[in-house]
């Protein structure tokens, strides 16, 4: 059996690429829902697509990490 490695691609819409809001459960508000939502991501281990965009990708760098989840707690309080 042979195995091919299908190359990685962006699946961009025609209008280009969503902003990453951190808006996770998608009730148009950043609260401690959201940030709920993306440390059980996180805690689960489970790693963002890497060639989607992800509404908490936050720091642009196609997963999701501890980092994003700082820069949305600070979405929030309103300190970023
Ligand atoms: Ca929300
Ligand atoms: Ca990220």
């Amino acid at each position: 059996m042979t195995v091919t490695r299908r190359p990685c691609q962006d699946a961009a819409p025609a209008g280009g690429l969503p902003p990453a809001t951190g808006d996770l459960n998608g009730d148009a508000v950043l609260d401690a829902a959201d940030l709920y939502l993306l440390g059980m991501l996180l805690a689960d281990g489970t790693p963002a697509a890497p060639c989607l965009p992800h509404p908490a990708d936050l720091d642009g760098d196609r997963r999701l990490t501890l980092m994003d989840g700082m820069l949305l707690a600070g979405r929030i309080m309103g300190i970023c």
